[in-house]
């Protein structure tokens, strides 16, 4: 080989490695399911612009709300994302759990009780457990954010006990568990996408629907149209921030440890927002009376009436979700207990 030769190959490889980001797109494209407003929204525009700014402009993220790179169908944005028709999306694991089996983990019934047990699984074993999958199937999970437990409102009555359910459609999530966990206490759910659900809320199409109190149902004045809640932690709803893998395997290192740093810290934040209130004095409840919200809640006998109820869901989902991630996460719960 000539001299030459080779000192162009020593060149060109030298080049290869010191600019990593010769493959780095203009721009990447966010998945969001709701829109720019409570902590959902507010987080992800936070992550764009400090990614942007930590990482001098490199990755520049670009937030797309409201479900618009889905088109509406919010079952579909694990697919869009693992395809690389979306680069980023602070997801919601309801939504996810459809692709996902094991995520299915935090819609079984009434099991979680409390933040701490959450943070104890997501934060624990099985968090690491969960995004191991997720890896596998194409995402790499860098953050872990919430919607929140998921509170029950109605346009009818007072939700105390199960037979108050009867008979009353309630709009759900397109993802099986909601349907079996409502048809198991005697409710008629309709599974509709976010995005059809507000003007369905609006035109009284549904009685009644399921979201957290911070996150969905303030930032989206759900108050206007259903005016009972019933604050029964039934099922809880952790967000997770994930990139699609190719993207992930483009960015050197110095730019992975800022994405995961700032997720860190962009979700904790989020967090903080969407638990506010919602512990101890319970003050967001406050305001939803000032609403004229008619606010239950469930004490720990009438949650066991309702635990029992959709027993056979948790049966049935068990298997679905995994026994060994559902052990993995009791596990979790039960080390944090003590
Ligand atoms: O559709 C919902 O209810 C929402 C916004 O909470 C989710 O994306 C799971």
């Amino acid at each position: 080989m000539s001299n030459i030769f080779k000192s162009l190959l020593v060149a060109v490889f030298a080049m290869l490695l010191t600019i990593p980001s010769f493959a780095y797109k203009s721009q990447y494209k966010m998945s969001i399911v709701v829109g720019p407003k409570g902590p959902w929204g507010e987080a992800a525009t936070k992550f764009a612009n400090l990614v942007r700014e930590r990482t001098d402009g490199r990755i520049n993220i670009k937030p797309y709300f409201a479900g618009q790179l889905f088109a509406g169908n919010q079952t579909n944005e694990f697919l869009l994302l693992r395809r690389g028709v979306a680069d980023f999306a602070l997801g919601s694991t309801i939504n996810w759990s459809t692709i996902i089996k094991p995520l299915n983990l935090f819609s079984l019934p009434f099991f979680f009780k409390n933040y701490q047990e959450v943070d104890a699984v997501t934060g624990g074993k099985t968090g690491k457990k969960l995004f191991r999958i997720l890896r596998r199937k194409g995402v790499v999970g860098i953050g872990w954010g919430e919607n929140g437990f998921r509170a029950l409102t109605n346009s009818k009555r007072p939700i105390r006990v199960p037979n108050d359910l009867k008979g009353l459609k309630i709009r759900v999530v397109g993802s099986p568990i909601f349907i079996d966990i409502f048809r198991a206490l005697g409710a008629n759910p309709v599974s509709m996408n976010w995005s059809d659900a507000v003007p369905a809320f609006r035109q009284k199409v549904v009685d009644g629907e399921e979201n957290p109190v911070n996150v969905v149902i303030i930032p989206y004045k759900v108050y206007n149209f259903q005016p009972y809640i019933t604050i029964w932690h039934y099922a809880i709803d952790p967000l997770i921030l994930g990139i699609n893998k190719a993207d992930w395997r483009s960015f050197s290192k110095k730019d992975r440890r800022i994405l995961k740093r700032t997720a860190r810290e962009v979700m904790d934040w989020e967090k903080i927002r969407a638990r506010n209130g919602l512990e101890g004095s319970m003050k967001a409840l406050s305001y939803l009376k000032s609403k004229g919200m008619k606010v239950t809640v469930l004490t720990e006998s009438q949650r066991k009436l309702f635990k029992q109820k959709t027993a056979p869901v948790m049966l049935k989902w068990t298997k679905i979700v995994g026994k060994n991630i559902v052990k993995s996460a009791e596990k979790d719960i039960a080390k944090q207990e003590r």
